[in-house]
């Protein structure tokens, strides 16, 4: 390919690319910017958003793969108001692109300390950071959203949890791409839950399927999951290489770079695979810099009291708020099935979010014209057993 040797900037946005095109020029880069803007990612720079609740370790998740301290942690307060980015620049040999960025997006953590309308704030912040940097184009999504989850946390069961709340909040800022799904769970403080292998993976078993069931609600997308150790010299993790030893003798940050690899390769986003495999790697000389940054303040009060409808709505009892709901509840009892219940919470999820109430709602509707509202949420055999037991609904040919 002529030219593919020398060294070349990405094109910033659609025009560039066309005239690079145009003047005949040709360079792995031109396919790596144009694969991006086709799957609505930045075409030029790679961001990864780290959202989580208050005091999960996103700061420290920053310090750790990106080996600085430029991040500030606090175990007190809500340590984080600002949406943040934190930029490594660096070289790619391979692909011969002399200034790639990858850049993780720093958020303050959801549950603040000042409560509900600082958390709408705070959200929003994100939204605005991604409206207004200037190598995001109009409705680009980060590469990867990385939500940040302490394993020991217990803010995450039910319905009204913390957890549950942000994610709603999450899927309200467009920030998940449903069709190339973004999405991976980076589990921290991995060596407090117990440091027995058998034990640690018994325990990060359970703790998995219990994130990737809420998030498969709310996001309504099954998730890349790992477990990190944000202080692994403090916890006395065995090294090995350029990696430390989790209790069952995987390798970090390895696995979350293997996780990422995965979710990218699968949306065909070559650019964020290179810059991960490059910036992931342990020990190479990595300067950070301080990027663009939004401080939770400067959202709007009308933005900030919309969110915050938003969220408060989220919030609305289930079963006793409809026919539907109460209807579900009732065939949960009679049917004493645990392995029914994520379905049941999913659709009683759905139907209040749909403002669909009574019984007669459904009587007029097909499971196709359903299956349709729930997108991309699918209907599982499952639920489409309650849902013909419950409701009478089936399927038209
Ligand atoms: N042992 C251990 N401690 C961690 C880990 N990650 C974070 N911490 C500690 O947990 C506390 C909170 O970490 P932060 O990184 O500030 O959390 P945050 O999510 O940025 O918090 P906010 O900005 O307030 O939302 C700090 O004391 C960290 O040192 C981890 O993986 N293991
Ligand atoms: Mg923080």
């Amino acid at each position: 390919m002529e030219g593919a040797n020398e060294w070349m900037s990405l094109p910033a946005n659609e025009k560039q690319l066309y005239d690079l095109f145009r003047s005949g020029k040709r360079h792995p880069a031109m396919e790596m910017a144009d694969a991006a803007m086709k799957i609505k990612r930045s075409p030029n720079q790679v961001f990864l958003l780290l959202v989580g609740l208050r005091g999960s370790g996103k700061s420290s998740t920053v310090n750790y793969l990106f080996e600085t301290n430029i991040a500030r942690t606090s175990d007190s307060k809500s340590e984080t108001r600002s949406t943040t980015e934190y930029m490594l620049q660096m070289k790619s040999n391979e692909w011969r692109i002399p200034d790639l960025t990858l850049s993780l997006i720093d958020t303050p953590g959801f549950g603040d300390t000042g409560g509900f309308a600082q958390d709408a704030r705070n959200i929003m912040s994100i939204r605005y950071f991604l409206n207004s940097h200037p190598n995001l184009i109009q409705n680009n999504y980060p590469n990867l959203v990385m939500i940040i989850q302490s394993i020991n946390d217990n803010r995450m069961e039910g319905e009204s949890s913390s957890f549950a709340k942000m994610l709603k909040g999450l899927s309200q800022i467009d920030t998940i791409d449903h069709y190339n799904p973004n999405v991976v769970i980076v589990l921290t403080h991995a060596t407090s839950i117990a440091r027995n292998p058998k034990i640690w993976e018994e325990r990060v078993k359970k703790k998995k399927e219990e994130v990737r069931a809420i998030v498969r609600l709310y996001l309504g997308i099954k998730p890349e999951i790992v477990v990190q150790e944000n202080l692994p010299e403090e916890n006395d993790l065995e090294r090995d290489g350029d990696w430390y030893l989790l209790p069952n003798r995987d390798k970090q940050p390895k696995i979350l770079y293997q996780a990422c690899k995965r979710i990218l390769d699968r949306a065909g986003d070559k650019l964020g695979h290179e810059a991960v495999a490059v910036g992931f790697i342990h020990g190479i000389n990595k300067t950070v810099l301080k990027g663009f940054s939004i401080l939770s303040s400067e959202v709007t009060s009308k933005d900030a009291d919309k969110m915050h409808t938003i969220l408060i709505q989220s919030i609305v009892q289930l079963s006793s708020s409809s026919e539907v709901g109460t209807m579900l509840e009732n065939y949960k009892k009679k049917k004493n099935m645990t392995d029914l219940e994520n379905d049941i919470l999913i659709l009683q999820v759905k139907f209040r979010d749909l403002h669909i109430s009574n019984s007669s709602d459904l009587q007029t509707m097909t499971m196709n014209q359903l299956m349709s509202k729930f997108h991309p949420l699918k209907i599982t055999s499952q639920m489409q057993k309650i849902l013909g037991d419950v409701f009478g609904m089936h399927y038209k040919q």
